[in-house]
């Protein structure tokens, strides 16, 4: 893997850049649509391709390993062949799935004993076992196990618990050197910065994170309920440690207007569940803020759903045709919403990056992060 970086912005932290893998090039910034378990909720494959667009998608080790099990995934060849999609992947380690998603989880110097969310049935997720398993699913970026402390944490707890997360780290490092690529391209391994809000924690933990001298590096345990201005003071702390040559990736965030605040302090990758899961409930997300779609005051409106048109939804279908298929509970409804909203998502962040490369990105940050915060 191989990252250029090819504009930083004079006035913010932001940066623009191209980062290289073996299927294929990312610009970034970027946003990763989430495919847990080998699908973007409601997007096919050829949608996602040439509607969305994305340079990268996300995957989940937790849900995959559960759900259809390395078995069958390394059959298929990896998870590109076994889902169809040949543009970069990366996933997320199941060092936070297992602490939201699974019941009776223990946590241990040794590993993670939890309990599956789906049949209850009982497993332990080590770092060792965990870079196998990513190694078999065949992500193009793979990333550390840790521990995400919740919000509000105790400073005691915070700190045993990033001291774990760096030795697990040590233990992730020390089994992939053991470990071969499967698929016949390579992989890059991204470590994880924690430290819950705590200023002192969060640098002593980028130092750590940076002497590894990884390929890429994320900061995780951040958009876990603190407020936006704290996520912002943390992102800001740990961006100044690591390198500046590499990629960072900010785990799990967030809205329109957080990762345009996260991209003016120098993050280069974003994931969230927000635009897929949102669009679900109806939430859609525009330049000029948030619509819900169920609301009665769209019952006739025939307007299109956005009049940008990022996507061919947007223009094609009336904000009165999308209500009416939320209120019959359609497929279609969700379906819709979904790409509209990744859509935007993706608007975002390729904006983003040309007002970096064009050097007025934060006049056009500040216009966008008014405009968007609106409920119309
Ligand atoms: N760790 C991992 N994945 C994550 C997080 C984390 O801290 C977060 C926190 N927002 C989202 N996804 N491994």
């Amino acid at each position: 893997m191989d990252f250029t970086l090819l504009q930083k912005d004079s006035k913010t932290k932001a940066r623009a850049g191209e980062l290289k893998t073996d299927n294929g090039n990312i610009q970034t910034p970027i946003f990763m649509p989430v495919g847990t378990v080998a699908s973007v909720k409601g997007v096919h494959q050829r949608e996602l391709k040439d509607e969305i667009n994305p340079d990268i998608i996300l995957g989940n080790t937790y849900h995959l390993f559960l759900r259809p099990g390395t078995g069958i995934l390394e059959e298929a060849g990896g998870l590109h062949k076994f889902m169809n999609w040949d543009r970069p992947i990366l996933t997320d380690s199941g060092g936070y799935q297992v602490y939201s998603l699974s019941d009776n989880r223990k946590i241990k110097e040794e590993g993670v004993k939890f309990k599956s969310h789906i049949d209850g049935s009982r497993h332990v997720f080590t770092p060792e076992n965990v870079m196998e398993i990513q190694r078999t699913i065949g992500a193009d970026i793979i990333m550390a196990f840790d521990e995400c402390t919740p919000y509000p944490c105790d400073y005691q707890y915070a700190k045993r618990s990033m001291h774990m997360t760096h030795r697990w780290l040590d233990r992730c490092i020390d089994h992939l050197e053991k470990l071969p690529f499967k698929y016949g391209y390579s992989q890059s391994f991204f470590p994880i910065v924690q430290g819950s809000t705590y200023k002192d924690l969060r640098k002593q933990s980028a130092e750590y994170i940076a002497s590894v001298e990884a390929e890429g590096n994320a900061i995780g345990g951040l958009s876990v309920g603190e407020p936006a201005e704290e996520m912002y003071e943390m992102t800001e702390i740990v961006c100044d440690i690591l390198p500046e040559d590499k990629p960072r990736y900010l785990m799990g965030v967030g809205t329109p207007i957080n990762i345009l605040e996260n991209i003016a302090l120098g993050v280069d990758m974003f994931d969230c569940v927000m635009p897929t899961r949102n669009a679900r409930n109806g939430m859609l997300f525009t330049a000029h803020g948030t619509i819900n779609i169920k609301n009665k005051k769209w019952e006739n409106d025939f307007s299109p759903i956005d009049e940008m048109g990022i996507t061919f939804v947007d223009t094609e279908y009336s904000k009165a045709y999308l209500r009416h298929l939320f209120a019959a509970n359609e497929y279609l409804g969700k379906q819709i919403a979904t790409i509209h909203n990744l859509g935007f998502y993706l608007w975002l962040v390729r904006t983003a990056r040309e007002r970096i490369l064009a050097g007025d990105f934060l006049e056009w940050k500040t216009k966008m992060v008014n405009q968007m915060d609106k409920r119309l």
